[in-house]
């Protein structure tokens, strides 16, 4: 299927970069959401009540996501993508994840449904700011435009990039083969491209260690870690 696919959508999860040393969100062992309360830490109201300690979690995990590297499992979605676009096909992955691990793996039509933890931004003008490679000095950081500045990323109750939206909306009704990979499907609007994706009569593959309330949907389900299941999949495709 993925050998003679016209249109390979894929959409990613933080378990992909779990092999890079990324802490996953729900995992019962390592998930973030064990040890950090996702109400006080990734929502509008959060930061509103405690801005110095957001920013100064969201400033902890930027650094590990800069330290991280891409794993195999990156490295064969960008192989992936090479190799079916080099054939006249068409490749578009949409990624939950912000740590820009994608993006340095090679691939290339990378698409950040969640935003970055690399870019952040004034909550006065919206004016995108770079870190840089140190970490803030002060907590929550000044924006030099007056503000205060916020990690570029998505929290709960926030709307998603709509040009993202667009493109996936786009690329649904085009897709012949879906794959999603280590997430745990429960985060909407974007749990929700891999049912829209089997519905208009894509052939959809989960990739993941576990069962996800949306692994019926998936045609086949490969049980295992990206790392190990992507090389694979990518070596016996092309
Ligand atoms: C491996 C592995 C290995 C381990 N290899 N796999 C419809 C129904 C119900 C609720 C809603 C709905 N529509 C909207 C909502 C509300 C909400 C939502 O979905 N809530 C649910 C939790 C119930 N959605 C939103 O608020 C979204 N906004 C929105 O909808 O706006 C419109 C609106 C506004 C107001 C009201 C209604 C509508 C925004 C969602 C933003 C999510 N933000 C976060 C934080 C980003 C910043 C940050 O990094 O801190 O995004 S939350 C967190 O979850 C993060 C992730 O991108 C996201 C998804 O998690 P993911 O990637 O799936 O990770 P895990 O940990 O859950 O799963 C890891 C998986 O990997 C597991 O399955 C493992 O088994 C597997 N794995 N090792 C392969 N080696």
């Amino acid at each position: 299927r993925l050998a003679s696919a016209r249109h390979c959508m894929v959409l990613t999860g933080a378990g992909i970069s779990a092999e890079s040393g990324i802490r996953t969100f729900r995992d019962t062992m390592e998930g973030l959401w064990k040890d950090f309360d996702p109400a006080a830490l990734a929502t509008q109201e959060g930061f509103d009540a405690a801005p110095a300690l957001v920013t100064r979690w969201y400033d902890w995990r930027r650094l590990g996501c800069a330290q991280a590297q891409p794993n195999p499992g990156h490295i064969a979605l960008a192989h992936i993508e090479s190799a079916l676009t080099g054939r006249g096909g068409a490749f578009d992955l949409f990624t939950q994840n912000v740590d820009g691990l994608h993006q340095r793996a090679g691939s290339r039509a990378v698409h950040e449904v969640h935003g970055s933890i690399a870019r952040w931004r004034c909550t006065k003008t919206g004016r995108e700011f770079d870190p840089g490679p140190e970490a803030f000095a002060e907590f929550p950081p000044p924006s030099p435009w007056g503000g205060l500045l916020r990690p570029g990323v998505v929290w709960f109750g926030e709307i998603l990039p709509q040009e993202v939206l667009d493109r996936a909306e786009q690329v649904l009704d085009r897709c012949d083969v879906f794959l999603s990979i280590g997430t745990s499907s429960q985060v909407y609007p974007a749990a929700g491209f891999m049912e829209l994706a089997a519905v208009r009569g894509a052939f959809v593959i989960e990739v993941n260690p576990m069962e996800t309330p949306l692994t019926r949907t998936a045609e086949i389900s490969l049980r295992g870690r990206a790392g190990e299941i992507m090389p694979r999949l990518a070596e016996a495709a092309f």
